[in-house]
């Protein structure tokens, strides 16, 4: 099975984020996909480098004036050697913009584009190593350590060649992803996470959002309560690739993220190591071309061996 990964994500690598009051150490740290690539390079994977697509990609998804205010800005951060907190086209306080953000966020594109690009040419599962992670970046909106919005990229290009089926099973709703597609039917997305009521992102998740115009019926939200067990979770992942299922789509994209991990430092869910091969048998199981795209997962001791098992599960 073929890994596609950059080091040009080496470049973004945020000393803190502003949360509350506080300034904490950013969790999203380059250590987390280094774990995951040397993990798989003792095993039996293919790490593969991504080609270079043109920007018109991620202007298919993004507003225009918020893709070259990143780029412009990460710019002048690499000038200067400053980081901005922006101040607009921004939902938190917990992304900033540095020199190497731009540079790390188009080529986190390239990894997902380019995974999505041998899907489409008949491979049966690729794993886009993404970093910085995508799913909370909306059409003009950076936040929740996301900047492009990776997996909807890639499922915007696969949508060209047959319908797309996105599984979100990041610990965090993945608004950037919803707000996309969110008027669209030619783009399921199903999410499973954490109750937006305690957790972040806070305003969007519920399940009362179900997409609107010919979208409506096409976005679901499985919204969990904190302390989920391997067992619950499994009983909410049957009934969201059962949705999936019934969409009968051509391609599936999978958000896939680790904080949903029982020693996650910062999310509060309870799956272990071993059930991520479950999650992956499951996937797996509906038979449709996959690309797995990653997203959060902070447990950086653990990353290697999560995304051991969950491959082991999808290739079985
Ligand atoms: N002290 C992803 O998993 N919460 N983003 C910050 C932590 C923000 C997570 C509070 C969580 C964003 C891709
Ligand atoms: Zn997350």
């Amino acid at each position: 099975m073929k890994v596609i990964y950059s080091d040009i994500h080496l470049q973004h690598a945020p000393e803190f984020e502003i949360f509350e009051e506080e300034k904490i150490p950013h969790a999203e740290k380059p250590a987390r996909i280094e774990t995951i690539v040397n993990t798989l390079r003792k095993k039996d994977f293919t790490i593969i480098a991504p080609t270079s697509f043109e920007q018109t990609h991620i202007n298919e998804v993004h507003n225009t004036y918020f893709v070259e205010f990143i780029k412009e800005k990460s710019e002048k951060m690499q000038k200067e050697q400053k980081t901005l907190y922006p101040s607009y086209y921004i939902i938190d306080t917990y992304t900033p913009i540095l020199g190497g953000t731009y540079p790390a966020s188009k080529a986190a594109v390239d990894v997902a584009l380019t995974g999505a690009q041998l899907i489409a040419s008949g491979e049966k599962t690729v794993y886009s190593l993404c970093r910085p992670p995508g799913h909370h970046a909306e059409h003009a909106k950076l936040g929740g350590y996301c900047y492009f919005n990776n997996a909807a990229i890639a499922a915007n290009y696969l949508s060209k060649k047959g319908k797309v089926a996105i599984l979100d099973i990041d610990f965090h709703h993945g608004n950037g992803t919803q707000d996309i597609f969110y008027e669209r039917d030619d783009v399921l997305y199903v999410s499973i996470h954490a109750d937006p009521k305690v957790k972040f992102p806070y305003s969007t998740g519920f399940s009362e959002e179900v997409g609107v115009g010919k979208g409506k019926g096409y976005n679901k939200n499985y919204p969990l309560p904190l302390g989920i067990t391997d067992e619950q979770y499994g009983a909410i992942l049957k009934k969201a690739l059962g949705d999936i299922s019934a969409f009968t789509p051509d391609y599936l994209v999978i958000s896939l993220g680790f904080d949903t991990y029982e020693k996650d430092p910062i999310s509060g869910f309870l799956l272990t190591i071993p059930f991520y091969q479950e999650i992956g048998k499951a996937i797996q199981g509906v038979g449709v071309p996959t690309l797995v795209v990653q997203e959060g997962g902070y447990a950086i001791d653990a990353l290697g061996s999560m995304a051991d098992s969950f491959l082991q599960g999808l290739t079985s």
